[in-house]
Order: structure tokens, then sequence, then C-alpha cells
């Protein structure tokens, strides 16, 4: 049998490209030294594998339901929530390439290595007023290069960076399938969790978004405190006949977004004036994923890569989606 024949049995069918070997194949596009990153991804994957078994078993074994305690932005905390900000910083520690991490859960940075290169930015599970109705949830994550030398002490200027400085973000999708999704400045791709194989498979290669689309996601129960523009704005797409989807896990409405074209909206409210979601966290990862895709992602002013964090919790309004949604949308402010 030759290797074309191999590759073409009819009684053996190639399971794809994992995830593993697609970051090897690719690590030549990454400018710093290759295998930091293949281990950082790698280490995110792992990690985010150990939490896909969790989530699947949190009703089963005490893993739902509140913590008790509040993070810094003042959310309560579900056990899955300090379970899987253990798991992912736990895994950055160990393998060595991350400085710091610096997570929603978490009120101060975990210096972790003087010696590693990379900043992570993670909200570790995202949506998880979600999780004990078993609705889809995620991981976000974003990876920088720190600025300070390497073995001396991590600061303020390693992490308070702008969002267009990410070498790489992706985010993890609980849903109806696991699926990991990332960027590393080279258009965005999409891998599906065999849990038979234990192993992510690229199941959707250079992911574009739609430059337009007909859904909107924003929490309309709040529509009293938004501004004149966007109630504007939301009254044309019920005109237009738009369909309205919220599950309220932003990245499950992202990757909807992403696949079928739409626009999410979490703009200022009365009761959270620079909106709710976090810039570090959330915001800027996502971000980064929607532009490599085609999309776009602003505060309804300003793109959302530019913005300089000042702090670690910072919030910001956020508007991301397809391109042409997202410049109506951000046009009205
Ligand atoms: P959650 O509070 O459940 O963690 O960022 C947090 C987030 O969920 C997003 O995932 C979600 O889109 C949004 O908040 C939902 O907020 P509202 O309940 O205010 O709509």
């Amino acid at each position: 049998m030759n290797s074309r024949q191999v590759e073409a049995s009819k009684i053996a069918q190639p399971i794809g490209t994992a995830l593993d070997r697609f970051i090897k194949n690719n690590q030549d596009q990454f400018q710093y030294a290759s295998g930091e990153l293949s281990q950082l991804l790698r280490d995110i994957a792992l990690a985010s594998k150990v939490v896909n078994r969790e989530v699947n078993k949190a009703g089963l074994i005490d893993l739902a339901g509140a913590q008790g305690t509040s993070n810094m932005a003042g959310d309560q905390q579900q056990k899955l929530d300090v379970l899987a900000n253990i798991r992912f910083t736990r895994a950055l520690a160990k393998g060595g390439e991350a400085c710091a991490v610096i997570s929603e859960e978490t009120d101060a940075r975990v210096d972790v290595n003087n010696y590693g290169k990379y900043v992570i930015a993670i909200d570790p599970l995202d949506g998880s007023s979600n999780i004990d109705v078993n609705v889809s949830i995620g991981t976000i994550f974003s990876i920088y290069r720190r600025k300070t030398k390497v073995g001396s002490d991590v600061g303020d200027e390693d992490i308070l960076q702008k969002g267009s400085k990410q070498v790489a973000a992706g985010y993890v999708l609980y849903g109806s399938s696991t699926m990991l999704v990332y960027t590393t400045g080279f258009g965005t791709n999409g891998f599906t969790y065999d849990s038979g194989l234990g192993e992510y498979f690229l199941s959707h290669p250079q992911m574009k978004m739609p430059t337009d689309g007909s859904i909107y996601s924003i929490n309309e129960g709040l529509a009293h405190s938004f501004s004149d523009d966007i109630r504007h704005y939301l009254e044309n797409c019920k005109k237009r006949n738009y369909t309205a989807r919220y599950i309220g896990s932003l990245v499950a409405d992202f990757h909807r977004n992403m696949l079928k074209g739409g626009i999410y909206i979490y703009p200022a409210t009365a009761k959270s004036p620079n909106g709710k979601l976090r810039l570090m966290y959330e915001c800027n990862a996502l971000a980064f994923v929607a532009e490599q895709a085609g999309g776009i992602a602003t505060d309804g002013k300003r793109r959302i890569l530019e913005i300089t964090p000042t702090s670690l919790h910072e919030r910001t309004p956020f508007y991301v989606g397809s391109a042409n949604m997202v410049v109506e949308a951000s046009k009205t402010q």
C-alpha cells in the first residue's frame, strides 16, 4: 500500500488534524520561539479537557451551585468557577511558559514563574450563572508577551497591555459539543473535542464571520436603561424582522453569531455605566478572534483592541460580531 492509498482508505477513514499537529504544522507563523506558544496552547487545551469533564459531571457530584464567595467584579462565584480557575492556573504554572496569570476569579495577578515569557488573562468559566441549568458555558483566554526582562519580577506594564498586543487568544465552548477556537493572528481556527480519543480535531478551518447578519443578542430586559441610540438600533432590528437570540453566555452567543452572522451587544446600562463585561478577560480575546475572522469589536466608539487598560478588572461596553452590524450599531453612539 502506498501513502496515497493509505490516505484514501475507505475502511479506516482519516480522523482529521489533531490540535497538537495543527499547532506544530503552523508554528513557523509565530514570530517568537515556536515551542513556547505550542506549550501554552497545549496547557490550555489540557486544562479545558479536565474542566469539560467536570462540567459534564457537575449535576452528579456536587459541583453545581454557588461557592458562597464573590469575585473582584462582585459576581457570585459558582463552585465550578473556582474549580476551573484552579485547573487553568495550575496547568499554566506547571507548563513553565507563563510568568503571570490574571483571572476574572482572582483579585490580584498570580505570579507563577519569573522566567516565563508570557502573561495569560483568563475567564476560566464564563456564563457561569448558566451552570446549574445545563446551558452552554465557556472559557476565554488571551496570551501576551511580557515587556520586562525575563528573570525579573513581573510589572504592571507586562499586565496592562492593549488587546492589540495579544499574541494569541481564544475560547473553549462547553456546548452540545466542546470546541476550542483560537487565533495567533493568522486567521481563526476551530477544533471540536472528540471525548473518545481525548483530542481536539480541526473542524472549522479559517473561520469567516459573515459580513452581515440578522441575529441580535442583547439582554433586552434592561432596555429601559439603554441609551436612546441603542433602543433605536434595536427598533431597526425589529423593523427588519431580525431574530433575537440571547443565551446569556457570552461565548455561546458569540460563537453562534460567528457561524451564522449577528451582533452581540452589552452596552452601558444604568446599573453598569461602563458595561458589564471585562476588557481583559472577555472582550480583548473575543475581539481578536472576531477580527481574525472578518468581524469587528468596539466599545460603541473605539476599537476594543486599542483600549489601554488601567486596571485588571476594568469593564467596557462591548459590541461584537458581523462587521456591517457592528458598524451600524456603533455609529448610533
Ligand atoms: P455570567 O454573569 O453568567 O458569567 O460575563 C458574564 C456574563 O455571564 C456573560 O457570559 C453573559 O453574556 C452576560 O454576563 C450576561 O449578563 P446579563 O445576565 O446581565 O444579561
